[in-house]
C-alpha cells in the first residue's frame, strides 16, 4: 500500500492502482487512477437501507483484498474491513448520502469509499470497444452505459438514489426497488400518489350514520391520533379512531340548532392537548369550546349574529388556537383575522383591514388558518389573492407571502383559490389545499415553488375524476400521512408522505 496523501484527519488516500494494476490491462489506463479514502481505523459504514446497499459480507484475507473485491464487483462504491475478524462488507450507494460513517466495536475497523473522477466517464455513449475492461461503464447493446443502479448525473455515473431522496426524474431513483420520481420529486413507490380512504362511504355520496359525512369541511388531529371531522351538513364533530370508519359524535346532536348542545355548519376545528374541542359554529356565527367527553358547549367568541365589529364576525371558515389557549380566526368575507386571547370578548384584528386588496396588509377572503407555535408564526390562506401570508403575530400586520402571491394559476409558483393549509414541525413545509386547480401542493420553507402531493385527477377513486374541489388539509402528529377532506365527495382520504 502506498500512501500518497495523509492530509485528511480521519482519512488518507491510497493509490488503488499501485495494488491492483493488472500489467495485462496497462492500456485501460484511466481506470486505474481511482483512489479510495480510508477512514482511520475503529469506524465502520452504517448504511440507511442496509438491504438496498449492501453487496456482499464475506471474509477476506486482507484490507487490500476486500478493496480488490470492491473493485471488482460492479457496483461497489463503499466498504468496509474489519483486520481483526476480517469481515469484509461491500456495498453500492454514495457515502455522503446513504449511510455514515460511525465508531465501531472493533477497534481495527475502516471504511473506504471509491473516489470517481468525471474523466472515468469520458467513453459513456461509445461504443463498448471502448468501455472493455471498464470498471466505471457497462457495455449494453454495444453501448458504453452506466452501470445497474446507477445513472448519469451529468459528469459520473452516481448511485440511484433511495426511499424519498430529492429526484427530478425516474433514472436518478431505484428502478429495481420499484421507486420512481413522484410528482413530489422525491423517489418512491407509484402507489404513494394513491390516497386511503379514511372517513366517510368513499363512494361520493354523503349520509348522516355514523360511518358517513355530508360535506366534511374542518379537519383536526388529536394527540390519540384520532381524526376529528366538522361534519358541516350533519352540524355535528365527528371523532375518528385510527383504523375505524365508524364514528363517534363528540360535538353537535346531527340537528341543526343554536343551544348549547347544538352546532350549526362548523367549519374550523381545533383539538387542544386534552382533547378538549375549538370548534367554528359557522351559521350560529359563534365560537364554541366543548370539554372532552362534555355533552354541552361554551360560547368563547361570538355574539351568535354575523357583525364586524370586535366582538362579533361573519362567516368563519378556519380557526387556530396557539398553546397559550388565544383563539385566530378568518373573518372570511370581512377579510381580516381575529384573535381573541382567553376570556375576552373583544378581538385584537392581527391581520387584513376589513377591506379586500392584495397589498401586504390586506387580505381578500381569507379561509384556512394555522399557528405554528414552533416559531410562533400565524400562516394565512390567503384565498382569492391566490396566496398564503405568514404573519409574526404582535409584531406587525402586515404578512408575508411565503406561497403563491403569483397570480392564479396552475404553474408551480401559482395557487388558485387555496382553501386551507398546515404546516411541517419539523421541515416548516407548507402542505396547502390548492383548490381550484384539485391538488394539494408542498411548498418548503423559503421555496418560490410548490410540488404536488396529491390530486390532479388521476388519482382518486373511480367515483370521482379528481380531487375535488374545498378540501382541508392535516398532518398526522408523526407527519407520516397527510390527511385530506375532500367536502364535495364527503369523505377523507390519507396520503402517505416520506
Ligand atoms: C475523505 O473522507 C473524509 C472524511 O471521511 C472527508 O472529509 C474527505 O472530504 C474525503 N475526501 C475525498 C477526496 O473524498
Ligand atoms: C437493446 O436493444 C434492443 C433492440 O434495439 C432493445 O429492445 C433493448 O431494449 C435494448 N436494451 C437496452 C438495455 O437498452
Ligand atoms: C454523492 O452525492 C452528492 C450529493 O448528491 C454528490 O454531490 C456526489 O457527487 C455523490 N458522490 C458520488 C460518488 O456519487
Ligand atoms: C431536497 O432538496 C431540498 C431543497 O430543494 C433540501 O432542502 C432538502 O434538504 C433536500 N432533501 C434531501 C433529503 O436531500
Ligand atoms: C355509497 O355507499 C353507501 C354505504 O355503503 C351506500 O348506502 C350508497 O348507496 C352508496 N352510493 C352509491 C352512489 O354507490
Ligand atoms: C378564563 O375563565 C375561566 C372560567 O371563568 C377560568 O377558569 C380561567 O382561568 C380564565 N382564563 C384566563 C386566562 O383568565
Ligand atoms: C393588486 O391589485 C391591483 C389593483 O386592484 C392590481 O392592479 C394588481 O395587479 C394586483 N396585484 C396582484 C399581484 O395581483
Ligand atoms: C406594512 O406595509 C406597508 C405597505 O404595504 C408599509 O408602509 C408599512 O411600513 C409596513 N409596516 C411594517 C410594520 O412593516
Ligand atoms: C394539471 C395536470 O397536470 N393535469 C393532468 C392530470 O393527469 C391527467 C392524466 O394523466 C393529465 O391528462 C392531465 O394533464
Amino acid at each position: 500500500m502506498q500512501i500518497i496523501k495523509s492530509n485528511f484527519h480521519f482519512s488518507f488516500l491510497i493509490l488503488i492502482g499501485c495494488i491492483l494494476r493488472p500489467s495485462q490491462h496497462q492500456s485501460i489506463s484511466s481506470d486505474w487512477q481511482s483512489s479510495a479514502n480510508l477512514s482511520s481505523k475503529g469506524f465502520e459504514f452504517s448504511p440507511i437501507d442496509e438491504q438496498a446497499l449492501l453487496l456482499f459480507d464475506i471474509i477476506a484475507k486482507s484490507l487490500i483484498s476486500c478493496v480488490k473485491i470492491c473493485h471488482s464487483t460492479v457496483p461497489c462504491y463503499i466498504f468496509d474491513f474489519d483486520d481483526q475478524s476480517h469481515r469484509c462488507r461491500i456495498f453500492e450507494g454514495n457515502i455522503t448520502t446513504m449511510g455514515s460513517i460511525v465508531a465501531s466495536s472493533s477497534s481495527q475497523s475502516r471504511v473506504g469509499s471509491i473516489k470517481l473522477y468525471p474523466e472515468q466517464f469520458t467513453n459513456l455513449g461509445q461504443s463498448c470497444s471502448f468501455c472493455q475492461r471498464s470498471k466505471y461503464l457497462t457495455c449494453i447493446n454495444n453501448t458504453c452505459l452506466c452501470p445497474a443502479h446507477t445513472y448519469f448525473n451529468g459528469l459520473i455515473c452516481q448511485s440511484q438514489k433511495l426511499l424519498g431522496a430529492n429526484c427530478t426524474i425516474d433514472g436518478e431513483c431505484r428502478l429495481d426497488l420499484n421507486y420512481i420520481c413522484l410528482p413530489r420529486q422525491q423517489c418512491g413507490f407509484a402507489s404513494m400518489q394513491t390516497g386511503t380512504i379514511v372517513g366517510g362511504y368513499g363512494n361520493g355520496t354523503g349520509g348522516s350514520t355514523l360511518d358517513a359525512l355530508q360535506y366534511p369541511t374542518g379537519l383536526a388531529m388529536g394527540i390519540d391520533n384520532s381524526l376529528y371531522v366538522s361534519d358541516y351538513l350533519n352540524h355535528r364533530v365527528i371523532k375518528l379512531q385510527q383504523g375505524s370508519l365508524m364514528g363517534s359524535i363528540v360535538a353537535g346532536t346531527g340537528v341543526a340548532g343554536s343551544n348549547l348542545n347544538q352546532l350549526n355548519g362548523p367549519t374550523g376545528l381545533y383539538v387542544d392537548t386534552s382533547l378538549n374541542i375549538y370548534i367554528a359554529d359557522s351559521k350560529n356565527f359563534r365560537i364554541m369550546f366543548w370539554q372532552r367527553d362534555s355533552s354541552i358547549g361554551v360560547k368563547v367568541a361570538g355574539t351568535g349574529v354575523s357583525g364586524n365589529t370586535l366582538n362579533s364576525f361573519s362567516t368563519v371558515v378556519g380557526l387556530s388556537v396557539d398553546l397559550q389557549g388565544n383563539i385566530y380566526l378568518c373573518d372570511s368575507f370581512n377579510h381580516r383575522i381575529m384573535k381573541f386571547t382567553p376570556n375576552s370578548s373583544d378581538a385584537i384584528i392581527v391581520g387584513g383591514t376589513g377591506v379586500a386588496g392584495n397589498s401586504s396588509y390586506q387580505l381578500n377572503t381569507p379561509c384556512g388558518i394555522y399557528f405554528q407555535d414552533l416559531n410562533s408564526y400565524l400562516y394565512v390562506v390567503d384565498s382569492n389573492n391566490h396566496r398564503i401570508q405568514r404573519y409574526n403575530v404582535d409584531v406587525s400586520t402586515n404578512g408575508t407571502t411565503v406561497a403563491g402571491g403569483n397570480g392564479e394559476g396552475s404553474a408551480s409558483n401559482q395557487l388558485n383559490s387555496p382553501y386551507s393549509a398546515c404546516v411541517s414541525k419539523i421541515t416548516n413545509a407548507i402542505y396547502i389545499s390548492d383548490s381550484g386547480n384539485n391538488r394539494i401542493q408542498r411548498w418548503r420553507s423559503g421555496a418560490t415553488s410548490g410540488v404536488t402531493i396529491a390530486g390532479n385527477g388521476t388519482l382518486i377513486n373511480s367515483y370521482s375524476t379528481s380531487l375535488t374541489g374545498l378540501m382541508d388539509v392535516r398532518l398526522s402528529n408523526n407527519e407520516n400521512y397527510l390527511f385530506v377532506s375532500e367536502m364535495y365527495y364527503s369523505r377523507i382520504w390519507r396520503f402517505q408522505l416520506i
